[in-house]
């Protein structure tokens, strides 16, 4: 192993160093499970950290000082098998040559756990927390109020403290209020859509007119029995892409007063983020600090068919006709990475945000194959990613990695790689373990063998090893009872072996979700952030402050007879506990100490007097 070479020309003093820094690190608060495995095997890992410590010194000696540049790829939608394989792409009909490519370059992590849509996993890579954590569960398409709060300490926040320079380009999908934005969370810059593919790309006039979506377009219905006109939120008069700089107001771009949204501007601004990450890859590289960059393309989701000429590949599916376009765009950037010597002092990792849409599975041109289920779902299919992490000479090329990984894993380990662990706050629960051993040290060197599955704020599932505790079909306090399933002889989860596990595990599984709730009561789940949506946005559209001003109106408590009486001044947590005690029909007073992010969407009732009018 090269690696080892590096360990035994540090000097003492840097291992001391390091030790002081692994001694912070015990104090970051996880969840109860990872400290039955501490206790097992701690010893071990204060040994292999002290080995690592030295060879992260040994990198940041030969690099000027400097930790690794960060650069951060998630592509959405894209489940198990979709990347990285020749031979399961030709099982599809379609090609990735460049993110196959780079798989081989570097580690494959076979057993990558997202969470099981868009805005949860993105939240939880960010925060290094499971989003019932902090009510980011659920996953908005409207304009809704609400957002990964301020108070939440993201990746972006802590290697900013460490020296970084931070950018995100593209999807961020974490809320429509200010603080949940990248440039309020931590990024010098972003260049991001507020909302996410459902405006852009879903239930616009082009798709409506395909209709991807029904019911709703400029020309798809004969409205002579409507009389709520504000049952349908028109896509173009949502905000659309804005940008910005860190702490301050950001503006829309290319989208004019009166414009309609549509497939090709869709297009538009995919091919934006996609230039906008190559000319900050550029700049980043130029600059004297390193760089933590985020992609998070659009693409391959796309809606409607005919905003497109030609369909290149066998497969003929819109998605893996974008996605070929995606992989073609990735490989230019890797190509510019090794044009501009930064491949060796960068970690690049290129991932899917959840399994596949399987409801547009038939034109996407992705269906499950290995796993079942989809997006938004608990089954393997929804939370098992294609994830590929490369950092040459650090990271062994084209090896595989079994362990299990959660997404916020990449949140502890990418701050220790960059040496901001003592950033990460201690007042909270952590879900994310470092596993710098499994990456740098490869396969068996994993520090966690479990997962808990939650669909938004319900916890479905638990996996611990190979075996899978399905809640739903079963009883949680009888586990005995209860499905199981071996991961490994079943990846399919069809076939139960319930009475063979669970004989001598169903206990086991009972107390481990019992530990995981008792830590809950110790650090109880929060909400998220709550406040006026758009506000933030310089050059809003009149179309845009008449949305919000629609969903201002509508939203729970305006026609809620207790809300006249309050005169208090416009706060939101008082207006969620009002939205909050008239569906569970209890007094204000009790119901607003028991507000759960559950109770949302519930955001700025009352709160039309902080806006201009007209
Ligand atoms: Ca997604």
């Amino acid at each position: 192993m090269r690696f080892a070479d590096s360990r035994f020309i540090i000097t003492s003093v840097v291992a001391l160093l390091v030790g002081a820094q692994a001694a912070m690190a015990r104090d970051i608060k996880h969840d109860a499970e990872f400290y039955i495995l501490k206790q097992q095997n701690g010893e071990q890992w204060a040994k292999e950290d002290n080995a690592l410590d030295e060879e992260l010194a040994a990198f940041r000696e030969k690099n000027g000082g400097k930790p690794p540049n960060i650069f951060y790829i998630l592509i959405d939608d894209i489940g198990f098998g979709d990347l990285g394989s020749e031979t399961l792409n030709s099982i599809r009909g379609y090609k990735t040559p460049s993110i196959n490519q780079f798989a081989r370059e570097g580690m494959r992590l076979s057993r990558m756990y997202t969470e099981p849509s868009c805005t949860p996993t993105r939240v939880a890579f960010m925060t290094g927390r499971q989003p019932y954590r902090n009510g980011m569960g659920n996953t908005a398409v409207d304009i809704s109020g609400f957002g990964v709060a301020g108070k939440e300490v993201t990746l972006a926040e802590i290697l900013s403290e460490a020296g970084y320079n931070t950018v995100h380009i593209g999807k961020w999908h974490m809320g429509d209020i200010k603080e949940a934005w990248p440039n309020f969370q931590g990024f010098d810059y972003a260049a991001f859509p507020i909302h996410q593919q459902g405006q852009l790309t879903i239930f616009h006039d082009d798709a409506a007119d395909e209709e991807v979506s029904i019911g709703i377009g400029d020309n798809n219905y004969d409205d002579r029995y409507t009389i709520d006109r504000w049952l349908r939120t028109d896509a173009s008069s949502m905000v659309t892409g804005v940008e910005g700089y860190r702490g301050k107001p950001v503006r829309e771009v290319h989208m004019k007063p009166g414009e309609r949204w549509t497939e090709a501007k869709y297009a538009a601004m995919n091919q934006r983020y996609q230039d906008q990450t190559m000319e900050q890859l550029q700049s980043l590289a130029k600059q004297d600090k390193p760089f933590f960059l985020q992609y998070w393309p659009l693409y391959p989701l796309t809606g409607p068919r005919t905003a497109y000429e030609e369909y290149t590949t066998p497969n003929g599916g819109t998605y893996v006709e974008k996605m070929k376009l995606v992989d073609q765009w990735i490989g230019e950037l890797m190509a510019e990475m090794d044009r501009l010597g930064i491949a060796d002092n960068t970690l690049v990792v290129v991932m899917g945000d959840n399994g596949h849409f399987t409801k547009y599975s038939p034109q996407s041109g992705y269906t499950p194959m290995i796993f079942r289920g989809g997006k938004g779902s608990t089954t393997e299919g929804g939370v098992r990613v294609d994830a590929f992490v490369r950092w040459p000479g650090m990271i062994e090329a084209d090896s595989v990695a079994g362990d299990i990984v959660h997404v916020t894993d990449l949140f502890t380990t990418i701050a220790r790689l960059g040496g901001a662990t003592d950033e990460i706050p201690t007042d909270r629960i952590i879900d994310g373990i470092d596993q710098t051993s499994l990456m740098l040290n490869g396969d068996t060197h994993g520090r966690r063998d479990y997962v808990f599955l939650y669909n938004i704020n319900k916890l479905e599932a638990v996996v611990k090893e190979q075996y899978k505790l399905a809640i739903p079909g079963g009883n949680m306090d009888n586990a005995i009872l209860a499905d199981f399933y071996d991961l490994f002889r079943d990846p399919q989860e069809r076939y139960p072996v319930s009475t063979e596990i669970g004989a001598w595990g169903g206990a086991k599984f009972v107390r481990m979700i019992q530990r995981h709730m008792k830590r809950k009561v110790k650090y109880p789940d929060e909400r998220p952030g709550l406040g006026m949506p758009y506000e933030g946005i310089e050059n809003l559209r009149p179309e845009s402050k008449a949305a919000v001003r629609e969903f201002l109106f509508m939203d729970a408590g305006n026609v809620d007879p207790r809300l006249r009486e309050d005169d208090a001044p416009c706060g939101y947590d008082r207006m969620s506990a009002i939205a909050s005690s008239s569906r569970r029909g209890a007094p204000l007073d009790t119901c607003r100490r028991r507000v759960t992010p559950d109770s949302l969407p519930a955001s700025g009732l009352r709160c039309t007097e902080r806006w201009p009018s007209g």
